[in-house]
């Protein structure tokens, strides 16, 4: 049964504020995404869809990529998860007649939740250049639109292939190869804006990218520190991980910008004494830091942890480890212990007692794991911080071994999986020697684009075609506004989607809009239904597998897609590319995977028999570096302090709990005490008292950057929030107006979006509308 769509728009004129929470979940959260799933979706679809997420025989759970259980326990509750999979699973629909009503520019002044709120997409659209509306097209002609723009291009450079996390490995294994067989590798994704600091600070250490360490070190680890992330809303599951090491008696640190309240107490809704009692204390220590202060600390700790070796010779570090396995500790050594003590006093905000604290434990602890995400990735010592990161756990040995290791805690629920099929705009030699031997042509060697290279590209003229597998770029990338003035630009951009949201509605000359299955519907082809694979954070490949009733009869998968689109581009060029077997059985897509990619061998057969493994991981495994050395390198990075101009506020751009990404469920951040509204600035009372500042009055935030003109956002309302003084929060994607694209981790290219200097002045109140705007 279709639904039809709320149709008014939302203003901040509710918004309700209050003390943020000092504890995660408890038994509110479950009755709240359960009587937000019934009130949506009905009793039977939520029953149906909450029974089949991440189990063996169901889908994989599209909201974090946050691992399961090695040994699995009962369904693992997870709000967050629940709120994603509802607003998949929605009735509501967009009907045809929805696009002649609705003109492009009447959508413009619409907000994410608006768009997001009228339903699933169900046909394929096409806006003609020069026309302000979509209107319905066939399958076909849409694909010959989009065949037709991609061979009239005089070089396949001039097209871009931009992907979300959202995408399988499946189509993202056939996204990057349809890419490289039509000459390009401008494949940017949204890991480049989200943890590429944390393969650039790995992989010149361990060798690999990835976390090295399995769900069940969490139980067994002597201390974790949890560094820049806000797992209650972001990866809620992973506070069993955190619970588990707890009970086996671990210590724990958080180390955040902001007073989360996942990380200081967890109320389990799985067991009674979760629901009913107090909870667990997680944080032993909480360390609230000064934005960008990350790699100061982690410095700070390593010096301390090399005087006290230094006082008692052969007592702390893993000299075992350090002789066998590694190479460079000696220059490190003598950089750390030359470190200038004020210098991080000054960056990290914090106390010598606080620091001492931390590296106490430090040195306490046999078996360390320190998990990280954003507040560390997306800044502009991102991979330099991670550098540090993995320079310390080298100093104790604690990768490769039980209870220890480095655990970047990715994102999207595959973007680490996309990255593993190929998907970047690098091209290593031995996989395009892989897709040489496996499709017998020869991939581009040069790199391509990046998310930011790209859109910069886009603002130049350079790309006619741009196309995107999920996602959302013109809201996710820094300097929105500006991204979406280059956008225009374009010839054509296809966006291939579930739900309508801003880069449907801002585009290119012509646009196609393509409409695709979400992960917990049925995906029936010539052969049968099929199954598609995720990788979660910790490297395993998981089985997944809809079962609902796809919502209209009109949705197509990625890979159908994707198939269709090579037979049209590549079926003669590259006759060793088998599209139609691709396109019939997804078996044979692993086949392929399988002889291309490692880790990957007898894909299927293991998927059928175990329903998920884990990839190989050389470090973790056996202590084996895949580094240049072959050994686990130390290094020596360079630090930057952030210089904060008088008056001048360090804003960070961060998730709201009732969102994902640019898709906003609800107007509420709970555990933050904000109700019915996203157009708040969290600033430090002494911040508003010595601006004459009140708090809930409207405000104008403006962004700074050398030679440019201000960024800005008026109509922001003011609220006191415990932040570290001369600190700032908002939320994305709104706030992307203000984080100037120049603004990026030189090592990644990845933007500094928890780094932005701004000012904010009393504005206009009260606001038009009940909406801010920018400009
Ligand atoms: N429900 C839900 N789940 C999601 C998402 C979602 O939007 N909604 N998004 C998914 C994606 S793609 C990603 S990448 C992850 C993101 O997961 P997170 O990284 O948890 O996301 P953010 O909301 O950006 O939170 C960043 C955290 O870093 C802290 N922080 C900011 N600056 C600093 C700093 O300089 N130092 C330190 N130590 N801390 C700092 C902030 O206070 C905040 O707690 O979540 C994934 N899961
Ligand atoms: N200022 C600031 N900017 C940021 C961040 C920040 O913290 N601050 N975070 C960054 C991060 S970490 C990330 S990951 C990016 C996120 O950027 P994106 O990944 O580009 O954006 P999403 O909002 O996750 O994309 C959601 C869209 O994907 C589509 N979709 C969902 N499921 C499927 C599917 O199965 N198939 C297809 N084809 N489409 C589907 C839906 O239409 C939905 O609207 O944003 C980045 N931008
Ligand atoms: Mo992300």
């Amino acid at each position: 049964m279709h639904r039809k769509a709320r149709t008014e728009d939302f203003s901040d004129k509710d918004l309700e504020v209050s003390r943020p929470a000092k504890f995660a979940v408890g038994i509110e959260a479950p009755e709240k995404s359960l009587v937000a799933a019934l009130g949506n979706i009905g009793v039977e679809r939520t029953t149906e869809v909450s029974l089949t997420i991440n189990h063996k025989r169901g889908f994989d759970c599209p909201s974090c990529a946050w691992a399961n259980p090695d040994h699995s326990k009962a369904l693992e509750f997870c709000e967050n998860g629940i709120k994603n999979i509802v607003w998949d699973a929605t009735p509501v629909v967009i009907q045809d007649s929805f696009w002649a009503e609705h003109s492009l520019t009447s959508m413009l002044d619409k907000s994410e939740y608006w768009l997001g709120q009228q339903g699933r997409l169900t046909t394929p659209v096409y806006k003609a250049a020069g026309s302000d509306h979509y209107a319905p097209i066939s399958w076909d002609d849409a694909l010959d639109t989009l065949a037709d723009a991609l061979r009239g291009l005089d070089s396949p450079d001039e097209a871009v292939f931009y992907t979300s996390g959202r995408i399988m490995n499946e189509p993202a294994y056939l996204l990057q190869l349809f890419a490289r067989a039509f000459g390009t590798n401008n494949l940017p994704d949204c890991s480049n804006l989200c943890h590429e600091a944390t393969g650039a600070g790995m992989v010149p250490a361990i060798g690999v990218g990835k976390s090295s360490v399995h769900y069940d070190d969490f139980g067994m680890c002597d201390l974790v520190i949890v560094m820049g992330q806000n797992p209650g809303t972001n990866h809620p599951r992973m506070l069993n991980a955190l619970e588990d090491a707890k009970h086996g008696g671990a210590q724990m640190v958080a180390v955040n910008a902001l007073p989360e309240a996942s990380l200081l107490r967890y109320k389990n809704p799985q067991q009674i004494s979760g629901l009913l009692g107090e909870g667990t204390t997680l944080a032993d220590q909480f360390v609230q830091i000064r934005s960008g202060g990350d790699q100061f600390l982690i410095r700070a700790v390593a010096k301390a942890v090399l005087q006290a070796e230094a006082a008692a010779p052969g007592t702390v570090l893993d000299h075992d480890f350090i002789d066998r396995y590694c190479s460079g500790f000696e220059a490190y050594r003598d950089a750390i212990l030359a470190i200038d003590d004020r210098e991080i006093l000054q960056a990290t905000g914090l106390h010598q007692s606080q620091i001492d604290e931390l590296a106490q434990r430090y040195i306490d602890s046999n078996a360390t794991i320190i998990t990280w995400a954003l507040g560390i990735t997306q800044q502009k010592q991102g991979a330099a911080t991670i550098a540090d990161i993995m320079n310390l756990l080298l100093l104790k040995g604690n990768i490769g071994k039980p209870g220890a290791g480095a655990s970047p805690v990715r994102g999207h629920s595959n973007v680490q999986g996309d990255r593993t099929m190929g998907v970047w705009d690098k091209l290593p030699a031995a996989f395009a020697a892989a897709l040489n031997k496996e499709f017998g042509f020869t991939p581009p060697t040069q790199n391509g684009l990046d998310s930011v290279a790209a859109m910069n590209a886009i603002d130049a003229g350079k790309v006619k075609v741009f196309v995107s597998f999920a996602g959302n770029l013109v809201a996710a990338m820094s300097d929105s506004a500006r991204a979406e003035d280059g956008i225009r630009q374009a010839d054509l951009t296809v966006q291939v989607a579930t739900k309508l949201n801003r880069s449907h509605v801002v585009t290119g000359k012509a646009s196609l809009l393509l409409p695709v299955l979400v992960r917990a519907e049925r995906d029936v082809q010539a052969d049968g239904p099929q199954i598609v694979t995720a990788e979660d954070t910790v490297c395993r490949i998981n089985m997944s597998h809809g079962e609902l009733r796809p919502i209209s009869d009109d949705l197509r998968s990625d890979v159908w897609v994707l198939c269709e689109l090579g037979k049209r581009v590549l079926g003669s060029s590259r006759p060793r590319i088998d599209w139609q077997s691709f396109q019939d059985n997804y078996d044979t897509i692993r086949d392929a995977i399988s002889r291309t990619i490692p880790g990957f061998e007898d894909f299927n057969e293991r998927l059928r028999k175990q329903k998920s493994f884990i990839l190989p991981h050389p470090p973790r495994d056996s202590r084996t570096f895949p580094t240049k050395s072959g050994k686990a390198q130390f290094t020596v990075q360079t630090t930057e302090a952030i210089d904060v101009p008088h008056g001048r506020l360090l804003l960070q751009t961060m998730r709201a709990h009732d969102q994902h990404n640019t898709t906003i469920y609800s107007l509420n951040d709970r555990y933050r005490g904000i109700k019915d509204g996203r157009f708040v600035v969290f600033v430090h009372p002494d911040d508003l008292a010595e601006r004459g500042l009140t708090e809930g009055q409207t405000v104008d935030v403006f962004s700074e950057w050398p030679g440019e003109p201000d960024r800005v956002l008026r109509g922001y309302r003011a609220v006191s929030y415990p932040t570290v003084p001369g600190h700032a929060a908002m939320y994305f994607p709104e706030a992307n107006v203000l984080v100037p694209r120049a603004a990026v981790d030189p090592a990644c290219n990845t933007p500094t979006s928890k780094q932005v200097i701004i000012r904010i002045e009393a504005g206009t109140d009260p606001v038009p509308g009940g909406r801010p705007v920018a400009h």
